[in-house]
């Protein structure tokens, strides 16, 4: 009541808590500021815990007040009453815990001052959730007549992130270490677009010829000439074809990659030496070969980096030679596809290629898991489209909330969002859409397969006796009822007849909220897939 009385908070109500926090995630993402989540006691804190866990390791930043008992009514069977201290565990950067009585001014002093903690610390870089239990002590509503009022000029500690740089030496250090390699690769992970980060990268890597590789969801496609095939490149190409295209010096930024057959090639061929820029926090290892941990941005190491002497023709020669090969192969893997989008076919990949083809200048483009954004990065998408920016929800990678963080994203975002998802994860998340709210210019594709179709297309669980029933779990659900449930407007895509028609309508934006259900087959499906990464494989041949 406190805060949606607050003139200047604004409040939202989702009844179904583990989607009101997705939506708060996704409303964060827009921001870049912490949403707050406010749920009551009992099992409904649990419910928000895998959207902690996606904004933990997605690092965007969440304070979650919960409601609790005061703590001698923990244990005793009173109603709605578990135990809540650090009910989070380990996928929040804090947990606090407020006073029950706030009689004494020590007790409103150390609110303050936990609040001012709480909220600097989830905003402190890596930004994540940040929790703080609020044991509340009857009565619980105001009596009749009660006014509630606001503290006026409460007290708030200003931080600002520390803005690590690189030394005048270390930057010396840097740039004559990275001289020494011949094969150099810049990885860049799972970011949200920026377009300065983009354009210095670019600028880095032609002064160090360098290469650059990044998937969909590290938001590269702006740059025309990095690598954007990498997975079918190391996952479809031949032994003596990979060896050539590996690093000596990996140097990576950014989050989590999609692609399990980079991750493999990058831990079969160690690089004699990996870089990982972050700011500050844990860095992960991922490759197995990580050496040196440069503490600046991005952006500032690429353009520390800018200011050196050229290298000799003979020197930035032999690197080119390393960037000309992943180029060859990047160049390989677009006549493959355009080979086979060339044959018309009403298959998932074809009709995802449409649709990507078909997406508006600037709007936000969200992958559910797991083969909706692998599709997508399988498909790619084009420097043109970099008003396209991609999200996914790839820290948990969980199929529970990739709805409600897309309609977060369209409650805060003036671009249309697209959210294109398959079957389960859109059911999954159905309660998404359990509210009163317009979700302006939301629309959402439907892969509808009929159950979970990346556990026949992965090896291992596709040739199992169980895989049907208990890996892709047939079901029969149709988002026509979904759809009709919650007023949204609904088009099918059945036939290929329909296929021009249906895209011209679903891209028609006026504001409603619009599903479109492509009624997919398992078979046609897995097989159009298979013939896909065959025309790959088939260019090797030659
Ligand atoms: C909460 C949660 N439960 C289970 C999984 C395991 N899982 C990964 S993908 C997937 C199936 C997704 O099916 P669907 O949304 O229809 O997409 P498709 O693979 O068919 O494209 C499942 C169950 C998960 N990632 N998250």
């Amino acid at each position: 009541m406190a805060f949606v009385r607050h003139p200047q908070i604004n409040t939202k109500t989702i009844s179904d808590e583990r989607s009101a926090a997705f939506i708060g995630l996704g409303i964060a993402q827009q921001t870049h500021q912490p949403t707050v989540l406010i749920c009551t006691s009992g099992s409904a804190a649990y419910n928000f815990a895998p959207a902690i866990a996606e904004a933990f390791f997605q690092e965007v930043p969440l304070l979650i007040l919960t409601a609790d008992r005061p703590s001698e009514w923990i244990d005793q069977w009173d109603g709605q009453t578990i135990r809540q201290v650090n009910i989070f565990g380990q996928h929040v950067k804090k947990s606090f815990t407020l006073p029950e009585d706030y009689d004494h001014a020590d007790s409103t002093w150390f609110i303050n001052r936990t609040i001012n903690e709480a909220i600097n610390l989830s905003c402190a870089y890596p930004p994540g959730p940040v929790h703080v239990n609020v044991p509340l002590r009857e009565p619980l509503y105001p009596a009749p007549g009660e006014k509630i009022s606001f503290s006026v000029n409460s007290r708030i500690f200003t931080e600002y992130d520390p803005h690590p740089t690189i030394s005048n030496s270390e930057k010396e250090g840097l740039l004559e270490s990275l001289k020494s390699f011949k094969n150099v690769m810049l990885l860049a992970g799972q970011q949200e677009y920026n377009d300065g980060i983009v354009k210095s990268a670019e600028r880095f890597s032609k002064k160090h010829h360098v290469a650059v590789i990044g998937d969909v969801i590290s938001n590269f496609h702006g740059n025309d000439h990095a690598i954007h095939f990498a997975d079918s490149i190391v996952g479809q190409s031949i032994t003596s074809v990979r060896e050539s295209l590996k690093p000596d010096l990996l140097i990576t930024f950014g989050k989590s990659v999609i692609s399990k057959n980079l991750k493999q090639f990058l831990r079969h061929h160690k690089p004699a030496e990996h870089w990982h820029i972050q700011p500050a926090g844990t860095v992960p290892d991922t490759f197995q070969s990580l050496t040196r941990i440069i503490r600046s941005t991005p952006k500032h190491f690429f353009e520390s980096l800018l200011e050196s002497e050229d290298e000799t023709s003979f020197a930035s020669q032999k690197k080119q030679n390393y960037i000309h090969l992943w180029q060859a192969e990047e160049h390989r893997i677009q006549l493959a596809h355009k080979k086979y989008f060339n044959e018309p076919a009403f298959a998932e990949i074809n009709l995802l290629k449409e649709v990507m083809n078909a997406l508006p200048m600037r709007c936000n483009l969200h992958l559910s898991n797991s083969m909706a954004v692998r599709y997508a990065n399988m498909i790619g998408l084009t420097a043109d489209q970099k008003g396209v920016h991609v999200f996914a929800n790839r820290g948990t990678s969980g199929i529970d909330g990739c709805t409600s963080t897309a309609i977060g994203n369209s409650f805060r975002s003036d671009v249309p969002t697209i959210l294109i998802t398959g079957d389960m994860a859109f059911f999954y998340d159905r309660n998404a859409f359990w509210h009163n709210y317009n979700m302006p210019n939301l629309h959402v594709v439907v892969v509808n397969n009929q159950g979970g179709i990346i556990f026949g297309m992965i090896d291992g669980p596709g040739n199992l006796a169980e895989a049907d029933e208990y890996f892709v779990t047939q079901h029969k659900l149709s988002a026509k009822n979904l759809a009709d449930e919650f007023g949204l407007d609904y088009i099918s895509l059945d036939i290929p007849k329909k296929i021009k028609n249906s895209l011209k309508d679903f891209f028609d934006f006026t504001g409603s909220t619009k599903i479109l259900e492509i009624k997919s087959h398992q078979k046609i499906a897995t097989d159009a897939f298979t013939k896909f990464n065959l025309q790959i494989k088939k260019s090797y041949d030659a």
